[in-house]
């Protein structure tokens, strides 16, 4: 089974914010093939069983953790250092052989003999309060470094809380890794405590998961699952480790992680598809290079620089895109779709060929798809075969690896396009539709200004985290992001909750002098606020900024415009004081309600060595704009709400 996404028909989605765009990574041909499913019934106890089985974690109603019949589990052996004796050694030593730093997870009954094989590990685990904060902190971890962030969760509820965040990273092809505990083989299929599913239940929202049967192989498991999450079209992998298996017998480390021999992702494309692409793309009057999220995880952004620069062609981002291209650049038209740029949104309308690339032309990039590009040849490079012609008809498919496809593309050129009146076009399309917003003194601070504020207070790469609704659209549209993997950020799944433990992954994988940021909306930081306490304990240095409109603004936008300003369950009579519960969590607390403080305020949180929160007053009726209507035409975007 796959864990393929289901975009949601254009025009019959909720009030989500992300503009569209999630888009592909470097892809991967095989996803379906390399998925496992769960053997869901009692038969799986067939494998092997060992010592331990015999008094498995509470089969009924047991309190946690395990029951006190479970036999004292010997000194772990060190694995850190590859002596492997358990199962559970063989998890760790592969999870040490794929160079994993950090973990991020909860303990729980299940999975205890995986924590008590990583005694001795020198990787450092991060105890999260919750496993959807676990599961967001490895998509970041994966985002900003570019490798497999690691997540573990007991059975049952502690491997279903992490689903939120796999189907996110399943979205936006982030390369994650789930090991969760799970019910003694022999218990499975017997409704034993903290006993679900959870191969079946994470199957739809994973590129490939494994049911672990056998303690001799559960290393070389882990390591596929490593492996596959890493590459190709990345995305989220998950382990499922039942006890005995961890507790059973093993002797092998299981080396360095490898993919099944039939995983083999296409590198470049076809050579004759290049050269007639190359042809359709120099001889364009309106050229315009799309950038996907592909495009970063490829780490192709020098690659598309260069090419754009070279032939002199415009560069939209999606919005995993952002930072794939610098947006101060006289090319940079900034992200299309639903909350694009204008002048993005223009030029996709305009242009006679789309290079596509690393994009899966989600519904928020597109809307309409009969008036996406419809004078454009569209040439579209992705390394996942299964996305070509899936949402927008390819006239050129180029499968392949995004910067090697880019390479190919650059060799074939017979010439650079004749666009310079089109180039033209684009400079003043920028000059008429700027990303603007009025600040009168005498109205509540406006949200943009606040993110401009920030963004002038930090170095150029600050590493910018969500939560999801309008705040991240501002935290989109008035950041000048130059560089990749500096916004991180729920797309495809528009998960709030996604920025405070977000945060937390991301400045765990950021350089060390690198500051991290986040945006969050009052609603977002209401879901996932509990994770500041890891980042207290863990001493981290970044800055919450909680865009606070007393609302759950995006949806309140959608009902003024949409539903006849009936604001049915999206304004708060009362939020928190973010500031006091900052204070409570151990962090630091500020409180932002006048422009007047803007600077002082930002630049103490900004400069103070650990966690702060920025409870920032803003203007609870500003809206997001420009706005295309879930399935309309990107040429016809508002930029006001009479305009819908
Ligand atoms: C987990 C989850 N539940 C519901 C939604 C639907 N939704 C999209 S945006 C939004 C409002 C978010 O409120 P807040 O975090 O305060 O951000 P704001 O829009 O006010 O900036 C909601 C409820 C969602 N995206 N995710
Ligand atoms: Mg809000």
């Amino acid at each position: 089974m796959t864990g393929e996404p289901k975009p949601a028909p254009p025009g019959t989605d909720p009030a989500e914010a992300a503009p569209s765009n999630a888009d592909t990574a470097t892809t991967d041909t095989t996803d379906s093939d390399t998925t496992e499913s769960a053997p869901s019934d009692a038969d799986t106890g067939e494998t092997e069983t060992t010592d331990s089985d015999t008094t498995p974690v509470d089969a009924t109603n047991a309190t946690e953790p395990s029951d006190t019949t479970e036999p004292e589990a010997t000194e772990p052996a060190d694995a850190g250092t590859g002596e492997v004796e358990t199962g559970a050694d063989a998890v760790v030593c592969a999870l040490k052989n794929a160079g994993v730093e950090h973990l991020f997870g909860v303990q729980g009954g299940a999975i205890m003999p995986v924590y008590d094989a990583l005694y001795h590990s020198e990787m450092a685990h991060v105890t999260m309060a919750h496993e959807q904060g676990a599961a967001h902190a490895a998509d970041a971890y994966g985002v900003v470094s570019g490798a497999p962030g690691v997540c573990m969760a007991t059975s049952g509820p502690g491997a279903t809380n992490l689903v939120t965040g796999l189907a996110d990273a399943n979205m936006d092809s982030d390369p994650v890794v789930a090991l969760t505990g799970q019910v003694p083989t022999d218990f499975v299929g017997s409704d034993a405590f903290q006993e679900t599913d959870t191969v079946g239940v994470t199957g739809p929202v994973t590129k490939a998961n494994f049911f672990a049967d056998d303690a001799a192989d559960v290393g070389t498991d882990v390591g596929r699952a490593f492996a596959l999450a890493a590459g190709g079209r990345q995305g989220p992998t998950l382990v499922d480790l039942p006890k005995d298996v961890t507790n059973g017998d093993a002797s092998e480390d299981p080396g360095e992680p490898r993919t099944p021999s039939t995983h083999d992702p296409p590198k470049t494309a076809d050579s004759d598809a290049v050269a007639a692409a190359a042809a359709v793309l120099a001889a364009a009057d309106r050229p315009v290079i799309l950038a996907g999220g592909g495009v970063v995880k490829a780490d192709a952004t020098a690659t598309l620089r260069a090419f754009a620069t070279e032939h002199g062609i415009p560069v939209v981002t999606t919005m995993p895109a952002v930072g794939a291209f610098p947006e101060d650049h006289d090319l940079a038209l900034e992200m299309a779709g639903m909350h694009g740029t204008g002048y993005a949104n223009m030029a996709v309308t305009m242009t006679d060929c789309l290079l596509a690339v690393g994009t899966r032309f989600d519904d928020r990039l597109t809307g309409g798809v009969e008036t996406f590009a419809p004078d454009a040849a569209i040439v579209h490079v992705d390394i996942d075969p299964a996305e070509i012609s899936k949402n927008v008809e390819a006239d050129h498919p180029l499968i392949g690896d995004a910067g090697a496809v880019l390479d190919q593309l650059a060799a074939a050129m017979p010439r650079s396009p004749d666009a310079a009146a089109w180039r033209e076009q684009c400079r003043q399309w920028k000059q008429e539709y700027p990303l603007e917003y009025a600040a009168p003194a005498d109205e509540p601070v406006k949200p943009q200004y606040v993110v401009e504020a920030v963004d002038d207070a930090t170095a150029d790469d600050t590493i910018v985290t969500t939560g999801v609704g309008q705040h991240q659209m501002w935290a989109c549209q008035y950041w000048t992001y130059t560089e990749p993997r500096t916004w991180v950020s729920s797309h495809g799944l528009g998960a709030m909750g996604y920025g405070v433990p977000a945060t937390i992954g991301a400045r765990l994988a950021a350089a060390a002098d690198q500051d991290v940021v986040c945006f969050d909306g009052d609603g977002s930081f209401l879901m996932t606020c509990q994770e500041l306490s890891v980042a207290v304990r863990e001493n981290l240095d970044v800055t919450v900024v909680v865009l606070n409109n007393a609302a759950i603004g995006m949806v309140r936008q959608w009902q003024d415009a949409f539903f006849g300003e009936r604001h049915m369950a999206s304004e708060y009579p009362w939020v928190p004081d973010f500031d006091a519960l900052a204070e409570a969590f151990g962090a630091r607390g500020f409180r932002i309600e006048r422009y007047e403080e803007v600077e002082a305020v930002l630049d103490e949180a900004l400069s103070y060595d650990g966690p702060s929160v920025v409870d920032a007053h803003i203007d609870p009726d500003e809206n997001v704009y420009p706005m295309v209507p879930s399935g309309g035409d990107n040429g016809l975007f508002a930029l006001a709400e009479d305009q819908l």
